[in-house]
């Protein structure tokens, strides 16, 4: 029997990494198989290592080389973010836009909704699946970690419902476990530049533009500004090396809700107007409300760029 790799996208976060484990186990569970396998892309962040020691699970194992291998997708779809854009891709779920083409027809579950594991644990319950009790943990961690503690823009009516319906059957205070990753998830002081820029970063083609975007959320914004000039230096040279148009660090500060962007791009002040706002040594103004990469930054230079 052919394996199928549940895996999310590269650089991955703690939706992605949750989604490879619980699609993987509704997928076994729904056709009574073993044959899919969580998997994931690269080093797990320090969120998600915090996750997974706190509520003591396994990470899935890395899948170094997709080559002739099945792949169903979790938490992303585009090629660019995938661990090998040539793999066989047999199945979909995921909450971001479509950017995806296949040659032959494949299941694909998306939902607006603000994270994949919303998607999953709906599928789980339309299918009157039992989860395992650890599993629901995490659920709960990865809806906390991409809906910013339901703070995000991206947040649903659903999300809500079901970070209230997990946190009362778990008897976890959402709001202080929500904090306690983004303080794990941040962790500054023990980050260098680089990893501050990749801790979360994603690259996209905005009309041939190669852009990569990173973002950094914070209960304490100060402390990622005061190292501002030691990232921009590090993202001019990875500008130059990698070809990029445009590199952007949207540093987001949890408890008051906006972002600084730090921009480093052949056309600055173009991306500053875009967004209204004024860079002074590559660093915008606070821009208040601005939480979300996928919904205030991605579309507005889709159509702006
Ligand atoms: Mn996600």
């Amino acid at each position: 029997m052919d394996k199928i790799y549940v895996i999310g996208h590269k650089n991955p976060d703690t939706d992605t990494i949750v989604s490879a484990i619980t699609a993987a186990e509704f997928l076994n569970m729904r056709e009574q198989t073993d044959k899919y396998i969580a998997a994931i892309s690269g080093k797990p962040n320090s969120e998600t290592r915090f996750i997974f020691k706190k509520y003591e699970v396994e990470l899935p194992p890395v899948l170094k080389d997709a080559k002739n291998k099945k792949l169903f997708l979790v938490d992303h779809n585009e090629a660019s973010q995938m661990v090998d854009p040539d793999a066989d891709v047999v199945g979909i779920f995921d909450h971001h836009k479509m950017n995806f083409s296949n040659s032959n027809p494949i299941e694909i579950v998306t939902k607006p909704w603000g994270s994949t594991n919303s998607i999953i644990y709906s599928l789980f319950k339309q299918h009157a699946i039992g989860i395992p009790k650890k599993h629901k943990h995490l659920i709960l961690c990865a809806l906390l970690s991409d809906t910013v503690i339901l703070k995000s823009p991206t947040t649903t009516d659903v999300d809500r419902a079901f970070v209230n319906e997990l946190a009362e059957e778990l008897e976890v205070n959402y709001k202080e476990l929500g904090m306690d990753m983004f303080k794990a998830k941040a962790q500054i002081s023990k980050k260098t530049a680089e990893q501050i820029l990749f801790n979360d970063f994603k690259d996209f083609d905005f009309s041939g533009k190669k852009t990569g975007i990173g973002q950094i959320e914070t209960p304490d914004m100060a402390e990622v500004i005061a190292r501002v000039s030691e990232i921009e230096t590090k993202m001019q040279g990875i500008r130059k090396t990698k070809d990029y148009h445009t590199l952007i660090l949207m540093i987001t500060d949890i408890l008051e809700e906006g972002s600084r962007l730090l921009i480093v791009s052949e056309e600055t002040d173009r991306i500053a107007d875009i967004f209204n706002t004024e860079v002074k040594n590559c660093l915008s103004g606070f821009i208040p409300g601005m939480m979300s990469r996928k919904k205030q930054v991605v579309p507005v230079l889709t159509e702006e760029l």
